[in-house]
């Protein structure tokens, strides 16, 4: 297994729109193995081939406390969502930064498994809100965009100034967000 490197913000291949997996195939599942390792390593509870500068719909999340239960999401599609919820969210690819996200609290995912079987799971809390920022950044969206352009400005130039300084994850800028 290999680690693979986090794009970060506003790095615009994050504004890549993924493509559909047609096969879900050996290399697809070295990926999702790889997007694994990235992910606890980091540690986060969800990553997005994006993320990783892969542009194909493929994500692996797990909001377990133990890191025990990893789920993969090939190709997800949200099929139903229903009501409304605000959730503090953070970014791998946005270090440092937390903001209150409103979005639709119970969602029901379609997506295919790392064998590339069809499966539909009924979302809520952590959950539901993760698979949607997930499913956001294969469509090139980022939870900075919910924001106002002022506030996301800010980010950006706080982030800009972090990557020239050489994007050392132990020195991330304060404090980029004020709203709590
Ligand atoms: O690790 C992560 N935590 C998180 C917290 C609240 C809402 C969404 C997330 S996803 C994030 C990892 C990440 O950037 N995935 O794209
Ligand atoms: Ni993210």
């Amino acid at each position: 297994m290999s680690l693979l490197d986090i794009l970060y913000y506003p790095d615009p291949q994050l504004r890549t729109s993924a493509s559909e997996v047609r096969d879900v195939d050996g290399n697809v599942a070295k990926l999702v193995d790889d997007m694994f390792a990235t992910m606890y390593e980091a540690p986060g509870i969800g990553l997005a081939a994006t993320q990783v500068n892969v542009h194909q719909q493929v994500v692996v999340i797990d909001v377990s406390e133990e890191n025990d239960t990893p789920l993969t999401f090939i190709n997800p599609k949200i099929i139903v969502a229903e009501g409304m919820a605000e959730m503090q969210e953070g970014c791998l690819s946005i270090p440092g930064v937390y903001e209150t996200i409103k979005r639709p609290s119970e969602v029901r995912i379609a997506a295919l498994d790392r064998e590339g079987n069809p499966f539909e799971m009924d979302a809520d809390g952590l959950l539901a809100v993760c698979i949607q920022h997930e499913i956001d950044h294969l469509q090139g969206k980022l939870f900075v965009d919910y924001l106002s352009t002022l506030k996301r400005n800010r980010i950006r130039k706080k982030l800009e100034k972090w990557v020239r300084d050489g994007a050392d994850l132990d020195d991330i800028p304060e404090p980029v967000s004020r709203s709590r």
